[in-house]
């Protein structure tokens, strides 16, 4: 197991919020000043990554991150383009809810010769984009059609799949922003059919909803706009606790 696949099955059984910054959201300085307020407020390791990267501070962004704070910096690349050797792993994401080569297998092959090359240690990611009310920016850009919300039997199937594909980890999406997160049905669901370390993210907005999840048994919540928008550490805080009292 190499650090990063260690680090979500050693945390599995704790579960942790992992907080996420987009580059684009300002400068790096400043991003690393938000990723050490969450990482201080109890967020367990920082993701960086984005959709769509329309400034060129990705790389400057993940090395101050990193330098910041006292937790792993993990990249959650939004295409193969977003890899640096500054980071501590990456999510090597497939998108399997989507019926798209590029985000299924095409971007994989041509970003896993650099991560090889870096050595980047890799985290087979099974991702899965459920319908959260308003197109979303990873909708939109992957050109893929989401899991409708009340399909919590088709999440799971696709779960499973990933399971027996060998991914090491499952990523329910509802979408950065998203209007409603993932439904607890289907956190329930897919908690069933896998033990694999199981990340929620997408419009988590409350301590509340938060709760919902991890008692439907999300290992790992995802907070990202909410946290970006606000600084609001209370909400870090009380998702932490909320998962350390689980
Ligand atoms: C997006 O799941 C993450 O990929 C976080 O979503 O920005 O809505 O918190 P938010």
């Amino acid at each position: 197991m190499n650090f990063i696949e260690k680090w979500f099955c050693d945390r599995k059984p704790s579960g942790g919020l992992l907080l996420l910054i987009d580059p684009d959201r300002g400068a790096p300085e400043r991003l690393a000043d938000m990723a050490e307020k969450g990482v201080s407020a109890g967020a367990s390791a920082v993701l960086v990554g984005s959709s769509i990267l329309l400034g060129d501070g990705f790389e400057r962004c993940v090395r101050e991150v990193r330098g910041e704070i006292d937790a792993p910096v993990f990249l959650f690349p939004g295409n193969g383009h977003q890899i640096t050797l500054e980071a501590d792993g990456i999510l090597f994401l497939t998108l399997i809810s989507g019926r798209n080569p590029r985000w299924l297998i095409e971007e994989q092959v041509e970003s896993a010769p650099k991560i090889k090359a870096v050595g980047l240690p890799s985290m087979a990611t099974g991702y899965i984009l459920i319908e959260s009310g308003k197109v979303t920016a990873v909708q939109f850009m992957s050109a893929t059609v989401p899991i409708p919300r009340n399909k919590p039997d088709i999440a799971s199937a696709h779960a499973m799949a990933g399971e027996l594909l060998g991914l090491k980890a499952i990523f329910l999406e509802a979408g950065s922003g998203a209007e409603n997160p993932v439904p607890e049905a289907i956190v329930s669901a897919v908690r069933d059919a896998t033990d694999l370390p199981l990340i929620v993210g997408g419009g988590i907005r409350t301590v509340e909803s938060a709760q919902r999840l991890v008692s439907a048994g999300a290992d790992f919540i995802v907070v990202g706009t909410h946290f970006e928008q606000t600084g609001d550490t209370s909400l870090i805080e009380g998702i932490s606790r909320v998962i350390r009292d689980k």
